[in-house]
This record gives structure tokens, sequence and C-alpha cells, in this order.
């Protein structure tokens, strides 16, 4: 697949949103200015970058307890989104959900979720109402390697090859589920083979390399558009962070990390683009500070938003 110049310079963008808005994160909560718990995906941009390229705001995306480079990457608006890491009342979900539960209808953002492998189910109505409604839309899925040994994923994934629903399932394979390493919990290589029980393709791919994950899902979107079901990617990646911020991430070999920083997505990403005089590094320096401002623009909004008041509480309570 030959990428256009613009193309590659948005996926790039969608990478660098990503990166740099949960690296500016990292610093605001270990200042101890943010309420909640945060689960990071730096290293894992190329996945939601690769995948989001493809989708317009009638696609829907549903995403996991580590799912902000998702929601950047299909396009959300920042500001709304660091409020809503802030706990105040113009977050996108009026400072409720916080990081694990960041929503924008609007994007095709439709939840992220805190409960393992859910989304899928979830996903699986979206996907079920686009195909009802005779639409050309799809849905994408975001889910870890732990999700895939629960009940919703085979649940879901049964349902949405036998009733031949426009799902995409995005796995990311960071190498963990909380503190246990895959080899612990998983018996297979390339759980992208699990598909084949469900009669989809199943293919596993490098989740660093940006125009890799991009291809595939143009595959995958041609598929579910042609009325042939579910599409399964599991993407090779690894998260740089721990579990979670202020895990001391203690249960990783010595080296691992370095390894997998020399194969970050981003730099990359941004080596080839060079490389191929698609952009010079003063573009490149441009994209960050774009990227930059950006953030910075998200955090001054998300710090004049007030607390939301008590009443707040009472509404947009459905039963
Ligand atoms: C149903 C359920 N069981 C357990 C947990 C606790 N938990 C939170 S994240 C996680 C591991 C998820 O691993 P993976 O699916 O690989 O996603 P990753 O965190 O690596 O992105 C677990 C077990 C939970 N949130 N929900
Ligand atoms: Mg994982």
């Amino acid at each position: 697949m030959k990428l256009s110049k613009d193309t590659k310079i948005d996926l790039y963008k969608r990478m660098i949103r990503q990166r740099t808005f949960e690296d500016e994160t990292t610093k605001i909560f270990s200042g101890g200015e943010m309420p909640g718990f945060l689960h990071l995906s730096q290293g894992e941009d190329a996945v939601a970058a690769g995948t989001c390229a493809h989708l317009s705001n009638e696609d829907a995306i549903y995403t996991t307890h580590r799912g902000h480079g998702c929601i950047i990457a299909k396009g959300a608006d920042l500001k709304p989104m660091m409020a809503e890491l802030f706990g105040r009342i113009d977050g996108c979900c009026k400072g409720r959900a916080g990081s694990m539960h960041f929503a924008d209808v609007s994007t095709g953002c439709m939840g992220s979720n805190g409960i393992v492998g859910e989304g899928m189910r979830i996903a699986l109505g979206t996907a079920f109402a686009q195909k009802y409604n005779k639409t050309k839309n799809v849905t994408a899925v975001f889910f870890g390697e732990g999700a895939t040994g629960t009940g919703a994923f085979h649940e879901a994934f049964n349902m949405a090859a036998t009733l031949k629903l426009p799902l995409i399932f995005m796995c990311s394979i960071n190498l963990y589920a909380q503190m246990t390493p895959k080899e612990d919990h998983i018996a297979i290589e390339n759980v992208a083979d699990r598909a084949a029980a469900y009669g989809a393709p199943g293919v596993t791919i490098d989740g660093n390399d940006v125009e890799k994950v991009y291809e595939e899902v143009a595959k995958a979107v041609k598929h579910c558009q042609s009325g042939k079901g579910p599409y399964m990617i599991e993407c090779k990646t690894y998260r740089h962070h721990g579990h979670f911020e202020g895990d001391p991430c203690n249960y990783r070999p010595e080296g691992e990390l370095e390894q997998w920083k020399k194969k970050d997505p981003i730099v990359l990403y941004e080596k080839k683009l060079k490389k191929e005089k698609i952009v010079s590094d003063k573009q490149i320096q441009q994209l960050r500070d774009a990227a930059q401002k950006e953030v910075d623009e998200a955090v001054t909004f998300a710090r004049q938003s007030p607390q939301p008041d008590v009443e707040e509480l009472y509404k947009d309570i459905l039963a």
C-alpha cells in the first residue's frame, strides 16, 4: 500500500498528540494535582493512530482503562479531556468519569471501560446497530492481551462472527496484564490465532510500526464493510510506563524497557519520515511544538474549570 505524504504526516500527528498529552499528564499527576488513578499508554501509540486514521466520527471506538491514546487518536478535543482528568465540570463527562471512563460521543468515542473485556460486549451492540441500520460504518474495540482470557471476548467474538457484524478487534500485546507476564496466563504465542475458532481472520503484526497498523486496519475495514463480519488484529507492542502511575515495575526483567525504547514507535517513525524526506528535523520540531501548545492550552483550560457542584451528582441519572 502506498501512503501519501499527507497520510504519513497525519499518522505522525496522531501519535505525537497522544504522547505529548500523556507525558504532560504524568508530570501533573506526580505533582499531586490530579485526582484518581492513571493507566498510561506511551509506547502503544501506533496502535491507536494506525486504527483511528481510518475512522470517521460516525465510526465508533471502545477502549479500556488505558484509553487516552485511542480517544486522542480518534480526534477528541484535548481541553475537555484534560478537564475530565482534573475532575472538573468542563470535563467531557462533567468530571464524573475520570481517566478510566472517558467518552466523547461527538467523535465516536463511545467509552473507555475499567472492567477488563467489557468494552467488547458493548461494542457488539454498536456494530449490530450499524449493520441493522444498513450503514457502512464500523466499530473498533481496543483491548489488551489480558482481556482475551475473559468470557466477554469469546462471547462478543462468537456473536459478532455469527451475525457478521462490522467489528474490528484491536488487541495490544504489551506483554503484561497488570504485573502478570503474558506467558503466565496465555498458552499460545499469538492470540490472533483464536479468531480462527470463530471463522474470522486474525493477524499478528508489529504494533510499533504505525504504517503496518494502518495497512492492516485498511483490510479490516474493507472486510467489515463488505459484510464478512469481524476481523482481529494483534499488535505486538510495549507500555513504557507501569501498569498504573506509581507502579514500581519491579516485575520487569532488567534491560527490557531499554530494549523496547529503541523500538519506540514515534522515534522509529521520525527516522523513517526523515529518511524518506517527508519531513525535516525542523518540521518534526514544529509538529512537536504544536502538540505541546495544544496540550498546554488544555491544561490551562482544565485548571480554570470549576469543581462540579454537589447537585451535579443527581443529574443525568436515567434510572
Ligand atoms: C473484570 C476485571 N477483572 C480484573 C480487573 C483488574 N485489572 C485491571 S487491568 C487488568 C489487566 C489488564 O491487562 P490487559 O488486558 O493486557 O490490558 P493492559 O493493562 O495491559 O493494557 C486487570 C486484571 C478489572 N479491572 N476487571
Ligand atoms: Mg496487557
